[in-house]
């Protein structure tokens, strides 16, 4: 572990207390050190707020001149809801700054350490692929591509069900697995279903307890035909509902829905298979700046993603049971033809919740 490790390993702990607060910012810490002293530290907490570097000088007051500043991510150079931090650090005199990793916001994007070399300040970058990278894929993805982070999740038996035969998947995972996914439905900006779950199973799709953020509720439902009983129709005055439905759905159907408060979303004609449909909605969520997508399945929706290799995170729970049979398994879709082309989990993690497995972690990007 070099000097440099400790404080950019507390830097991005507290940069984490901004998840879900902050986003379609990244999150962001910063700690300043003197002397081998932790003078000062401070993360961006919520959107529009100041940023992390603010927040940590003003704890360090006079005590900044001459130290190091060790932040996640590159200082902002621009004028956006708030002052750009490279001048604030620049009057703080601090001596030094460890950055973690490169904005990858066009605005910044290396203006930010050419702005405090030029002033003279020595400019170390941390790592360019570490953790603080990887704190932030979220925020990269949407800004080089245009699309949310999208987040799998699904419950199986241990024989890799969804459901039994006839269908019946109540309950599957325990209730420690279950708080897991409430806690993370409270961070996202969307959670997605198919038509087939939202009618099977007649979800909220709400976090409950609440989260730092109210997703948006959106049901991939080609042909508009969502009942207007379901809870989620009924609930659509208090938690947002999209349905993405697809360029030929129903006038009438699209009509009711949208009298009844739902917001009809409606496919490029061009997008004529279920992943590209898939595409066409991650397109228009990242116009919208949605940073965090959480698919909940099923199968179909969640096989038709994959073909369009848009599963950037994946959040597995595994019940320690067993049904066989004929029920589904959590990705249909083409899927990938050989073993040799297998996608892999990184950044894994395994814990045991419950009775359940509880396997997350990223599918290595190509
Ligand atoms: C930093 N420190 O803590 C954060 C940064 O809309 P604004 O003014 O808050 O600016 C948001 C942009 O600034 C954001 O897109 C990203 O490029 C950068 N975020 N920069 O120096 C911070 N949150
Ligand atoms: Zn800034």
């Amino acid at each position: 572990m070099n000097d440099n490790s400790r404080p950019m390993q507390r830097a991005i702990e507290l940069a984490r207390r901004g998840e879900g607060l902050v986003e379609p910012n990244p999150m962001v810490g910063c700690v300043l050190v003197r002397n081998g002293n932790v003078v000062g530290e401070g993360w961006h907490q919520r959107f529009g707020g100041a940023h992390a570097e603010i927040e940590a000088l003003a704890t360090a007051g006079a005590a900044a001149h001459g130290a190091t500043a060790f932040v996640t991510l590159e200082p902002c150079a621009h004028q956006g809801q708030t002052p750009p931090c490279t001048e604030a650090l620049i009057a703080a005199h601090v001596a030094r700054v460890v950055v973690g990793c490169r904005d990858p916001n066009p605005v910044v994007d290396g203006r930010g350490i050419g702005a405090l070399r030029a002033a003279g300040i020595a400019v170390e970058l941390f790592e360019s692929d570490g953790e603080a990278a990887a704190l932030i894929a979220p925020f990269t993805k949407l800004m080089n591509r245009g699309r949310p982070w999208v987040i799998a999740k699904w419950a199986m038996t241990l024989d890799g069900k969804l459901a039994a035969a006839s269908g019946d998947s109540r309950w599957i995972s325990g209730e420690e697995s279950r708080a897991v996914v409430h806690r993370l439905r409270g961070r996202m900006d969307a959670i997605v279903v198919g038509r087939g779950t939202a009618e099977h199973d007649d979800p909220l799709l709400t976090a409950r307890p609440v989260g730092a953020r109210t997703p948006t509720r959106i049901v991939l439902d080609s042909q508009a035909v969502l009942s207007l009983d379901s809870q989620l129709v009924r609930t659509a005055s208090e938690a947002p509902v999209l349905l993405a439905a697809a360029a030929n759905a129903p006038e009438s159907r699209c009509h009711a829905l949208r009298e009844a408060g739902v917001e009809v979303w409606q496919a490029a004609p061009t997008a004529l298979s279920a992943s590209d449909r898939w595409l066409s909605l991650l397109d228009e969520l990242g116009r919208r700046r949605m940073t965090n997508v959480l698919v909940e399945g099923g199968a179909k929706v969640l096989g038709a993603l994959l073909d369009a290799h848009e599963i950037d995170e994946v959040h597995a729970f595994i019940a320690p049971r067993f049904v066989g049979g004929a029920g589904p398994s959590p990705l249909a879709g083409e899927g990938l033809p050989t073993m040799a082309q297998a996608l892999s989990l990184v950044d894994r993690c395994v814990e045991s919740l419950g009775e359940d497995l509880y396997v997350h972690g990223r599918l290595k990007s190509e």
